[in-house]
């Protein structure tokens, strides 16, 4: 069996995606999500230009030796760029192997290890009023975990709060916009919310935060330590993971439980963090961190120090990638949860997908394959559209991490 085609697929139904179409000579297809929020083009060039020829001719179901042909033989490793690139491969691959198969990928994969997936949700709102109408609703439609994000008193624009009246998405103009940040503001005001929210709530509800890599160290901690009364799920990325040590100086001063991982790439960007055990959840996506090939590598080390998944699934990957990630999720031994950010209706239009919400949970559905497909002519009317992620400053200008 030969591959015969590498197709880029570049479309914009409300927000930009980019899906790579495998097909073989005997007519199988399958599609991987290639999505670079903010970066497409970059991963459209890295395909088209050189790993969509480099396929042509090649057995699809010689799938780990294709992932090492593109992460060795490239010289330059790693990288979101290449590793989103290896990843769209590596998931339309697994797709044609289950397909071929005649089996759901999961049954690929090892069957599944439970019934049905835990997921998360964002409730988000301008104040803590209209937060908390946001986990209510939340609740309502049947999720058991809830992200809460809040606007902060004194903070104009803030990561994860929706503009009034539509739905969250960060990446929001033709070049990046402009937001301010204040530690000290956000410090002040978070575990008031979350006093709320438990107040209002109780304690069954799974409650988690995304400090998205704003803080210091010691801040992290002083958090952490804070909001250990409300006993959250997981406080996210709570510094920038470049420097995997400053976890020991979190971990020193909290038992709030940490997530951290979906800007990884890599096994190597996680190795430290799992084997020292400074984190809780590993927040590797199929999108970013080379598919399911490294995705299951990563987990396995995980496992070894009781670390487990929570796979980023925010609206910028596409259903194509939450299908892979439900089928990955449905088999891995040490799962935890799995991010779920609904897409807009057009979206589910122009990928339609067997996978399906369930009161709090998912199932990946068992058609053949990984289940999800793209509606090849309605994707075409809706052409890519350069959108930005926004950048932060601090009160005196000073660039910050978004
Ligand atoms: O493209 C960036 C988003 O995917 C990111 O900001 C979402 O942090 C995020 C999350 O936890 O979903
Ligand atoms: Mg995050």
């Amino acid at each position: 069996m030969k591959i015969v085609e590498a197709k880029v697929i570049v479309c914009c139904p409300g927000r930009n995606f980019v899906t790579l179409k495998i097909t073989t000579d005997e007519g199988v297809y399958g599609i991987g999500d290639a999505t670079l929020n903010g970066r497409e083009k970059a991963v459209v060039s890295f395909l088209e230009d050189y790993l969509c020829p480099m396929l042509m001719g090649r057995d699809p179901q010689q799938i780990e030796d294709i992932w090492q042909y593109f992460y060795r033989g490239v010289y330059w490793r790693r990288g979101a760029v290449n590793m989103t690139a290896i990843a769209a491969v590596d998931t339309a691959l697994w797709d044609i192997k289950a397909k071929l198969a005649n089996m759901p990928l999961y049954q690929l994969l090892g069957g599944r290890s439970r019934d049905r997936i835990l997921v998360y949700t964002h409730a988000n709102g301008k104040d803590i009023p209209q937060t908390l109408e946001a986990v209510a609703k939340a609740k309502e439609a049947g999720y058991k975990a809830i992200r809460v994000q809040s606007g902060i008193p004194g903070v104009e624009k803030t990561y994860g709060v929706a503009k009034e009246g539509k739905n969250y998405e960060p990446a929001d103009a033709d070049l990046p916009s402009e937001e301010m940040w204040s530690s000290e503001k956000y410090l002040n005001f978070l575990p008031s919310l979350f006093a709320q929210v438990r107040e209002q709530f109780g304690d069954d509800l799974h409650l988690l935060h995304d400090v998205h890599h704003r803080l210091s160290p010691i801040e992290a901690g002083r958090l952490g330590k804070e909001l250990e009364p409300f006993h959250l799920f997981w406080m996210e990325d709570p510094t920038p993971a470049e420097n995997q040590e400053a976890f020991k100086l979190i971990r020193q001063h909290t038992t709030t439980p940490l997530a951290v991982g979906e800007i990884f790439n890599t096994i190597h960007d996680c190795r430290e963090l799992i084997q020292n055990q400074l984190i809780d959840y590993i927040r590797t996506s199929v999108v970013h961190a080379g598919g399911i090939t490294s995705l299951r590598r990563i987990a396995d080390l995980a496992s070894l120090y009781q670390v487990r998944t929570g796979s980023h699934g925010a609206t910028d990957l596409s259903p194509v990638c939450m299908g892979a990630a439900l089928h990955f999720d449905y088999w891995v031994p040490n799962f935890g949860i799995q991010e779920h950010m609904p897409h807009q209706p057009i979206v589910d239009e122009v990928f339609p997908h067997a996978y399906r919400f369930d009161d709090g949970y998912f199932v990946p559905g068992d058609s053949v394959g990984h289940g999800v497909e793209i509606d090849e002519k309605l994707a075409a009317k809706y052409p890519y559209k350069r959108m930005c992620l926004p950048v932060n400053r601090l009160e005196d200008g000073t660039l910050w991490n978004w």
